[in-house]
This record gives structure tokens, C-alpha cells and sequence, in this order.
């Protein structure tokens, strides 16, 4: 009989080991998670002995094919056979592809594990029907696990696969795989050339009080859009549209005072809270991620600066990034200093890992430490040298905001924004701002206040972010004795154009110097 169509999108991996199963019975769970809606099972067990494993492989069968899903074995080709089952994944370290293939023969279901491209290249080639891609989050199901891939380990081997023409095969990921951020992962591994088919999981499942529940929330969760996601149509940019759309946001905002909650640091608490009632948002300025949940309800958004963290302030930080993300209300990143030291670069993965962001924010090296790129090393939180031509600048950034699905900024004296398609340069701005405490982060604080009412727009808002502070800078410093009477005159800028955009009046964003 040939394979039939397999479903991938809800992968069961089983685990017997009693911190994952606890004092369950395995076949109940396989059968509760069948009932939930999960799509294909696999029997992963390292320890039972084989007339054992032969056992359980046929009783979790009854209850698999009674629900047409199909049931793999783990490693073990010779309890696949001895079971009847559809097929087996294997591992790097188990038999080779091609030996399992034979003594399984075609019709057999045969997924490999692939932790690197050259892996999943690997086993595409020679003929597996899915891979499991991984790990894509550290996790304590597996012990010693290879490397940790991220979403954005996970999006290259897609991308790879595709480029060598191997975008038929299947793919899963794996490893940290839960309700938080399914969702997420299969967003943002997704890309023009190939998306993921589903995502397996093991103590999603395994461990829940209620695997039934627990498979039925997660089938909801893949088949479903993030609430943070929007339309990828978004319209093209012109300097005269920029012009027109620019103070109509500023309006917007100002008539909308959305709530703008600041996670910042406690150098510019209160010089973000000014800036952010300047441009008329609701400032809130707490730090304790136990009230994000309620914050996030009230429509607003959030901007996470790391200028100042600790581990403590970073759990806060996650808690406070779910909630937004669970909601869909926007969130800002600014890795303040995000490659100056250990704890920061530390810091500033935990938060990539930890949740999707709808602008990252930061300065040359700062964004180019948050793409990965190897070899950054700044002096101090402060913008350090740019090393970058323009040209490199704007391909950074739209490449980071194309792997992460969202916009990222890229300040400087001449600015970058892009969302991975579109990419405009704003060369607005003052000297003085560079001769401040806080700009950076207020800068920030303007941007995500803006996103809580420009959603659907996210490279539109953050301009307009960026324009509005940039010229309120501009006209702040033509009356500035230095940096000491900036600062208030800046606020005062800020209002002003604001209050000029309430009336309807946006000759001001004729100031724009954007190409
Ligand atoms: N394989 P959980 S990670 C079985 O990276 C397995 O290949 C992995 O468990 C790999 O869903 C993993 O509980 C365990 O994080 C995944
Ligand atoms: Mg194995």
C-alpha cells in the first residue's frame, strides 16, 4: 500500500521516563493526545527492552490506527517491523537512511533528525520523507543536545532545502516546542521559499496534567495565525507619501493616548515618561512582568530596554514579552549595549529566544550583534563607531528584519529602517542628540508608543516615529544653548508638533530627508 498523505502539523513524541510521563499510563496519554487532534506519533523509548518495546509499539498502534494516525518508531527498525507500524525516525547516531529504507522498503514513513543544513541536505537527498529540525530551543527532555538553531537555525535549513531543490520535503522542528511559542516558531521560520509542515513536541504533551487539552490547544495554536501577525501587502514608499501619512499617525496617536508601558532602564525612567506625554501617549513605567498581563489587556504596547538589566530584570522582561506577544500588542527590543559584554550578549539571545518583537531598535553594532554577526565588540552602551557603509547598513537590517518577520531600525546619522522588503533611510536629526543621556532609549519610548496605534504598518509607524523626533530635534536645537537647554526644548518640540498634527497641520514632515 502506498504512503498515504501523512499529516505533519501536530507531532507526538512520546517519553516513558518518569519526569516527563510522571506516573501516567503512556498508552492513556498517546490516546487522550490522539483524541486531542495530534496528527503523527512516534514511540521514543532508550530504555525498555525490545519484547517490551514490541509491546507498547502494539498497543499504542491500536490505538493510532483507529485514528488513522500514523505511528513511528524511534531507532528501532527491527520494532517497527516486528509492529507492523508505519515507519521510524532515526538519528544521526542510529542506521543509516538507506539501510532502514531497504529493510523497511518504499512505503514505510522515514523521518531523519537534522541539526545542521548539511544534515537535512544530507537526508533530503537521500530520499527521507520528513526531517525533524532541531533543536530549536534548549530543553531538559533531551539530554545533550548538539546546538541550539533558533528560529532562525530552523528558517536556513528551510531556505537551503529550497535553494537545492529539496523544498518538497517535509519538515518539522523540535526541541522547546510548546502553547508559548508555537505559533511564533512556525511564523518566523517561515520565508518566501519554504515553511515548516509542523512542529513535534514531547513535554508539551507528555507532561500536561491533561494531554487531550493540551494536544487540542496546541492544533488550535498551528492552525492558526499569531495574534501579532499581519498582511504582508503593505503599500510602497515615496518621499510625498511618507509627507502625507506621517503627521496623520502623529494625529492619531496624540487623539488615541494609548497606554505606552516602558520596561527601561533607571538612567532614563523619567526622560522617557516626558517624552512619551510629550508626544501624547499614557506612560507607564513599570518593571514587574506580574502585571504585563493586565497592562497588555489595555491596548497598548511595550518597549523592553536592556540598558540597565539583570538576570531578575530579565525574567521580568519575558514575562512582560509573552503576555504582549499572547495578545498581540506591540512590542519594541532595544539592546541597549547588546555586544559590550557577556551578560548583555547573553541577555539579548535569552530575548530573541524568548518571544517575537515588532521592532528591534539599536545602533550599528547593536543590531549587528543581534543578527549574529561575529566579531562585534563595542566600548560602551553609547552608539561606538559605525564601520558599516550605507549600502551594508541597509542590507543588514533588511536581512535581520526578513529572518526575524519584522521591522528593524537601525540608528546612526543617517538612519535604517526596513521590514525585510522595504527599506527607507531617514538622515534627519541633531548632533545634540548624541550629546544626551536617554536619546537612544527615549527614541525607543516614541517608536512603540507610536506602534500601539500604527499596527497593521509597523515600517510606516516606526518612520514616523523616527521623523517626528528627529525633526522635533531639529527645531529644539536651533534655540539650544548646548545639551543642558536642549533637552527641554526638545520636549517642548515635541509637543509642539504634536499639537500642530491635532490641527491638522503637517507641513512640518516636509523636514523629512528620506530616500
Ligand atoms: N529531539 P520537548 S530535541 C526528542 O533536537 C528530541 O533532535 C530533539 O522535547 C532534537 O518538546 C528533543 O519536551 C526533545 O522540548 C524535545
Ligand atoms: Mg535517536
Amino acid at each position: 500500500m502506498p504512503q498515504p498523505k501523512v499529516d505533519y502539523s501536530l507531532y507526538l513524541v512520546t517519553d516513558s521516563t518518569p519526569a516527563i510521563l510522571g506516573n501516567k499510563d503512556l498508552v492513556k496519554v498517546v490516546e487522550a493526545a490522539v483524541a486531542g487532534g495530534i496528527t503523527l506519533v512516534q514511540l521514543r523509548d532508550k530504555t525498555s527492552d525490545t519484547g517490551d518495546l514490541i509491546r507498547i509499539a502494539k498497543a499504542l498502534h491500536e490505538v493510532t490506527r483507529a485514528a488513522n494516525v500514523p505511528l513511528l518508531i524511534n531507532d528501532r527498525i527491527d520494532v517497527a517491523l516486528a509492529s507492523d507500524v508505519e515507519g521510524v525516525h532515526i538519528g544521526q547516531d542510529d542506521m543509516d537512511y538507506k539501510t532502514a529504507r531497504k529493510l523497511l522498503g518504499p512505503d514505510a514513513i522515514i523521518g531523519v533528525t537534522a541539526n545542521t543544513e548539511a544534515e537535512a541536505l544530507q537526508a533530503a537527498r537521500d530520499g527521507a520523507d520528513y526531517l525533524g529540525v532541531g533543536t530549536v530551543f534548549s530543553t531538559a527532555t533531551k539530554a545533550n543536545t548538539k546546538s541550539i538553531v533558533g528560529t532562525a537555525g530552523v528558517q536556513h535549513i528551510l531556505s537551503s532545502l529550497a535553494l537545492q531543490d529539496l523544498g518538497h520535503v517535509k519538515t518539522v522542528c523540535i526541541g522547546g516546542i510548546n502553547a508559548k511559542n508555537a505559533q511564533r516558531v512556525l511564523y518566523q521560520t517561515a520565508s518566501s521559499t519554504k515553511n515548516l509542515d509542523g512542529i513535534a513536541v514531547v513535554s508539551a504533551i507528555m507532561a500536561a496534567s491533561d494531554p487531550s487539552a493540551a494536544a487540542k490547544h496546541l492544533k488550535g495554536l498551528v492552525s492558526s495565525p499569531p495574534p501579532f501577525a499581519t498582511s504582508p501587502s503593505n503599500p510602497a514608499l515615496t518621499r510625498e507619501s511618507i509627507i502625507k501619512i506621517t503627521p496623520t499617525i502623529i494625529a492619531r496617536l496624540a487623539q488615541t493616548k494609548p497606554l505606552a508601558h516602558n520596561m527601561t532602564n533607571l538612567v532614563v525612567q523619567h526622560f522617557a515618561a516626558s517624552v512619551a506625554l510629550a508626544i501624547g501617549a499614557s506612560p507607564i513605567m513599570s518593571n514587574n512582568g506580574l502585571e504585563a498581563g493586565d497592562l497588555a489587556a489595555l491596548g497598548g504596547s511595550l518597549v523592553i530596554n536592556m540598558g540597565t538589566t539583570t538576570p531578575e530584570i530579565r525574567k521580568n522582561h519575558l514575562l512582560a514579552l509573552e503576555a504582549y506577544n499572547a495578545v498581540g500588542g506591540p512590542v519594541v527590543f532595544d539592546p541597549v549595549g547588546a555586544g559590550a559584554t557577556a551578560a548583555r550578549r547573553e541577555g539579548t539571545k535569552a530575548l530573541m529566544a524568548g518571544g517575537w518583537f515588532s521592532v528591534v531598535k539599536g545602533n550599528e553594532g547593536e543590531i549587528r550583534t543581534v543578527a549574529g554577526v561575529e566579531g562585534v565588540r563595542q566600548r560602551g552602551v553609547d552608539s561606538g563607531d559605525a564601520q558599516l557603509g550605507l549600502q551594508e547598513r541597509i542590507k543588514v537590517v533588511r536581512d535581520l528584519a526578513r529572518r526575524d518577520r519584522n521591522v528593524v531600525l537601525m540608528t546612526g546619522e543617517v538612519d535604517v529602517i526596513s521590514d525585510g522588503t522595504r527599506a527607507v533611510s531617514v538622515a534627519n536629526g541633531h548632533a545634540l542628540l548624541g550629546e544626551i543621556t536617554g536619546s537612544g532609549c527615549t527614541l525607543g519610548t516614541t517608536v512603540a508608543a507610536v506602534l500601539a496605534i500604527e499596527r497593521e504598518d509597523a515600517l510606516m509607524g516606526t518612520l514616523a516615529a523616527v521623523l517626528l523626533f528627529e525633526i522635533a530635534a531639529e527645531i529644539a536645537a536651533e534655540k539650544a544653548g548646548g545639551p543642558g537647554t536642549f533637552v527641554p526644548l526638545f520636549v517642548d518640540a515635541l509637543y509642539g508638533l504634536r499639537e500642530r498634527c491635532k490641527a491638522g497641520d503637517g507641513t512640518w514632515a516636509e523636514r523629512a530627508k528620506v530616500k
